[in-house]
This record gives structure tokens, C-alpha cells and sequence, in this order.
């Protein structure tokens, strides 16, 4: 295993670094110090062959200038949060408004738009990469300043795993995802209609016109909603059901997940025969179907279109500070913040 760095172009002055990790399996993951962004995957197909299964960019220039968080990290809190703003002991935070008057995944310059430092990790049984940036006190208008750690690792088992962890000085909110776009076709060669979903939840959160949380669990139970047995997201984006119709036909809800993360969202392309496992400690998933993708440009020389990835973005329940029944988002001055999600690459059975 090893971890190949190569310029990534510049940026204010700043040079931007790739990072590639290889495993001996000939598995790679590529990921740069803009955005903790993942750039590419390369997995096996069923036929032994390598090929990108996420969505990004070959140039520093085109993240930059129009990117739908593509491989990002996402914060301070992922997710909208309405009206931007939030009430904490008593004092309120404005928020930058960056979403219909909400606040959306940080803010105008959130984590994913930020040059972090970087770390490499090489050790016997997995090869790393550490990023770490210090969120100043005021930023996007969060209290407190908040040192990150995100790690990304990789083992011989095509196991990659984020590990976020953080601490503040001052009480604040923190919910941090990662904006991957999936696409186990192969460097994008069908959309991600076909793909199915299973995913171990009976439970999503019902959204408003916003795309904000009401308040309401809805069960998944005789719905387009329903991943406990699998199903093609063909079903959902196809589908009447006025939640799915109101995100833009297809999918762009948190499911509650189970507390034992034990295998609880897997995806599968039947013709690549590519599957994707993901673990998690965090309490929601949000499934986002690419419905608001732009029909204009190109990725990877690839037209642009609605449903060519899919995010499975998982972390605490969005605007959870404007729902006291939702666990909180609420970290403590010296409290740690750690959690850890895993994707496992593997060929069906
Ligand atoms: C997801 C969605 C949003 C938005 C963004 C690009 O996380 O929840 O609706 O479109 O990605």
C-alpha cells in the first residue's frame, strides 16, 4: 500500500495537492487538500476491471467555479438550517444565507471551499491522509473556534473510512458530512437510475417546499420511501408521492438509521455487479439523487444531468437546532466530536 502525491494546481497563491492511496488490491482513492474533496475511486467491476465510480473534476479551475459539492466535506452543519439563524443560550447567530433565505452546508465558503492542512499516513495495514483546519470563532457566523480533523483511510479489505473529529472553544453546532456522488457504472457510463438502494431504516423525515424538515417522522412502510428489502431508484424518481415530486422527482431525505451500524445502506449496480457498503455511527443518511444536477457542462467529458450520482450523506438530522425532539448538533466548549463512516467496494455474489 502507499500514497502517491502530485500537484493539483494553485490556488491564491496556495498550491493544491492530490493525494492518491493504493492499495494491493490496486484499489485507489484520490482526495485534495481543497474541501477534503474525493476526486476519484477506482474499484473492480465484476471482470477485474478498475474504473472511477465517483463524480468530479481534473482541475482545481472547475471546483471552483461550479461544483455541487462534489466529494466534499460539509460544515460546520450539513444540511439546511432555516432562515439562518439559531438561538444558543440565549444569544442569536445570524448565519450567511446562501439557500433561499436558509442557511445550506456551512454557508457561502463552508469546509468544502477551504485549503486544509495536510498529513500522510502510511502504516502496515492502511494508508491515510489527515486533513486538519481550524474554523475561526464568527465563521459563516458559527460561535467558537473549532479545530477538525477528517482522515481518510484505506485497507487491503477496499475498505475507506472518514473519521471526523473536533473540539471548540466556545459551545456551537456541528454536523459534518461528506457530498460524494456515486456512480458504480463505471467512469459514468449510465446513470445511477438503475442502481439499488437498500437501506436498514424505517423511518425519514418528511420536508417542507424548503427542503427543511417539518418536524414529522414519516414510516417508509407501503412507500417509494421503503429501502428496508431494496429497491431501483428508478421507483422513487418515477413516482407521485408528492414528498418525492416536491424534492424535484427522486430523493433528497434523511432516513433514520439504527443505532448498531451494522451494514446499513448498501448500493449495487447489477451491471457492473459493483456494490458499495456503508457503516456508519451517525443517526441519519440523507439520500440525494442528483435531481438538481445542472443540464449544462461536462464531467470528465461526460454531459451534465440530473440522477448521474447519488449521495449518501450521512450525519445528524438537518435544522435539528430548530427541532428539540431531533438529537442534538450541540457541541460543548472541550467536548469531542468524533464520528466515523466506512464504504466498503465489493462485487455482488
Ligand atoms: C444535497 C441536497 C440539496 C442540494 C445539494 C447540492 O445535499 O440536500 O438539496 O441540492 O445537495
Amino acid at each position: 500500500m502507499k500514497v502517491i502525491q502530485e500537484n493539483f494546481g494553485q490556488l491564491t497563491n496556495q498550491s493544491i495537492r492530490a493525494f492518491t492511496l493504493v492499495n494491493d488490491n490496486g484499489m485507489e482513492m484520490t482526495c485534495i487538500n481543497y474541501g477534503c474533496i474525493i476526486t476519484k475511486i477506482f474499484t473492480p467491476d465484476k471482470d477485474g476491471n478498475f474504473e472511477n465510480v465517483v463524480l468530479g473534476y481534473d482541475s482545481i479551475e472547475e471546483y471552483v467555479k461550479d461544483s455541487p459539492y462534489f466529494g466534499a466535506v460539509c460544515g460546520r452543519v450539513a444540511g439546511r438550517i432555516q432562515g439562518a439563524s439559531f438561538e444558543l443560550d440565549g444569544h442569536e447567530y445570524v448565519l450567511a444565507q446562501n439557500d433561499n433565505g436558509n442557511h445550506l452546508h456551512g454557508g457561502i465558503k463552508g469546509f468544502d471551499k477551504v485549503i486544509w492542512e495536510a498529513a500522510i499516513i502510511e502504516q502496515d495495514d492502511e494508508v491515510g491522509v489527515h486533513f486538519f483546519y481550524i474554523s475561526p470563532d464568527g465563521d459563516e457566523g458559527y460561535p467558537g473556534n473549532v479545530s477538525l480533523n477528517v482522515t481518510y483511510t484505506l485497507t487491503n479489505k477496499n475498505e475507506l473510512s472518514i473519521h471526523y473529529s473536533a473540539k471548540t472553544d466556545k459551545k456551537t453546532l456541528l454536523n459534518v458530512t461528506n457530498h460524494t456522488y456515486f456512480n458504480l457504472s463505471g467512469n459514468l457510463k449510465r446513470d445511477i437510475l438503475d442502481h439499488s438502494l437498500t437501506i436498514k431504516s424505517d423511518q425519514y423525515l418528511e420536508l417542507d417546499k424548503g427542503f427543511i424538515p417539518t418536524g414529522e417522522l414519516l414510516d417508509v412502510k407501503g412507500t417509494p420511501f421503503d429501502f428496508t428489502d431494496g429497491r431501483q431508484i428508478k421507483t422513487g424518481v418515477k413516482s407521485s408521492h408528492p414528498q418525492n415530486v416536491l424534492v424535484g422527482e427522486g430523493y433528497d431525505h434523511p432516513f433514520l438509521l439504527s443505532a448498531n451500524h451494522n451494514q446499513e445502506i448498501v448500493l449495487k449496480d447489477a451491471d457492473s455487479g459493483r456494490t458499495l457498503t456503508v457503516e456508519t455511527d451517525e443517526v441519519a443518511v440523507v439520500v440525494y439523487t442528483g435531481n438538481s444536477m445542472s443540464n449544462s457542462g461536462e464531467i470528465r467529458g461526460v454531459p451534465s444531468r440530473r440522477y448521474l450520482g447519488i449521495c449518501l450523506e450521512t450525519q445528524g438530522l438537518p435544522d435539528a437546532i430548530h427541532q428539540p425532539d431531533f438529537p442534538s448538533v450541540i457541541l460543548d466548549k472541550d467536548e469531542i466530536y468524533s464520528k466515523i463512516t466506512r464504504y466498503r467496494f465489493g462485487i455482488e455474489e
